[in-house]
């Protein structure tokens, strides 16, 4: 876990980087005043938004002593309390995971997958990207390495057709848990999302109360676009959870937390590379952590210059 939390870090230096230039730790004599405006750009470059980055900086300016640890607990305040993952009376649990194309639902369905094994719980994965057969073939590599199964149908068939039997099939053999792939699509793109909505319904003529889960993979270097798309998505599949993946590439986290702010959904997993390992549960502590920086590493050289 350390490795995945440093790695995570390295992602996230970029905005800790420029933040840490601007604040420092405490805001003793022999430290420059800081310069809100620089800090609010800072902030807005490390994708938090304009106008939480503004509600950001009133709360850390109240901190006079330590303006970066007020920060610090403003970011903090804008997740919502921890929820458990639904717990079902009987198995199966069953997942629907939902996204726009290549934000890495199928790798992170991988991922989940052999989480849940090592659990010891047994998986039903649902192919229901039928678009590509290269789709398919793609988790069948991730499912059998999970040592999980797959339901597939042949390429170009119905999507629903695929969640609906998964799902039966889960009931029937009395799986643990059940996750249904979709394809990506763009949120705008009408037909599908009308398509997404039908597959949702279907999951749940399979199994009353189904999906118990419904989890948004969201890539972390979308920027911006990640609110309108998440608003969305939440409005068709009726989103429960959210997963940033690609956190230890270019992505500059501030979205996580606007996305939380945003809409209060919890965000359940971190994605940190392609490898089956690399998923995090969530922890907001140790996200600002990364996010934001530590004493140690705060202004350095401007503290070496007065000093010396
Ligand atoms: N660095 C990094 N790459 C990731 C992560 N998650 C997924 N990827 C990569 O992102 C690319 C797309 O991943 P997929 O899992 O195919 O994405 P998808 O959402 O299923 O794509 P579509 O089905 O085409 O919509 C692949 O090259 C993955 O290896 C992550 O956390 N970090
Ligand atoms: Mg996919």
């Amino acid at each position: 876990m350390a490795s995945l939390f440093s790695r995570l870090k390295k992602g996230l230096s970029r905005s800790r980087d420029g933040l840490a230039q601007l604040i420092p730790s405490n805001n003793s004599d022999t430290q420059p005043e800081i310069v809100w405006d620089d800090v609010e750009d800072a902030l807005i470059m490390a994708d938090c938004g304009p106008s939480l980055s503004i509600k950001l900086i009133e709360q850390a300016k109240k901190n006079k002593k330590d303006p970066m640890s007020g920060l610090k607990q403003a970011m903090l305040a804008r997740f919502p309390e921890s929820k458990p993952i639904h717990k079902v009376d009987k198995p199966p649990f069953v997942l629907l995971v939902v996204g726009v194309n290549g934000t890495g639902k199928t790798t992170t369905i991988g991922k989940l997958a052999t989480m849940f094994r090592q659990q010891g719980k047994s998986v039903l994965v649902g192919a229901g990207d039928t678009f590509r057969a290269a789709a398919v073939d793609q988790l069948a590599v991730w499912v059998e390495r999970a040592g999980a199964d797959m339901v597939r149908q042949h390429e170009g068939a119905d999507p629903a057709a695929v969640a609906f039997d998964t799902v039966q099939r889960g009931v029937a053999r009395q799986y643990d848990v059940v996750i249904i792939d979709t394809a990506g699509r763009v949120q705008t793109d009408k037909g599908l999302m009308d398509e997404l909505a039908k597959v949702r319904r279907v999951i749940g003529k399979g199994l009353d109360g189904s999906p118990h889960e419904v989890w948004h993979v969201v890539d972390g270097g979308t920027g911006h676009n990640a609110i309108v798309q998440v608003d969305k998505f939440r409005e068709v599949a009726g989103t429960t959870g959210l997963i940033i993946t690609k956190l230890d590439g270019s992505a500059k986290g501030g979205i996580v937390v606007q996305l939380s702010d945003t809409y209060g959904l919890p965000i359940r997993y971190v994605g940190v590379g392609e490898a089956l390992e690399d998923l995090m549960p969530f922890d907001a502590e140790s996200f600002v952590q990364g996010l934001l920086p530590e004493s140690s590493e705060f202004n350095n050289e401007v503290i070496d210059d007065e000093v010396g």
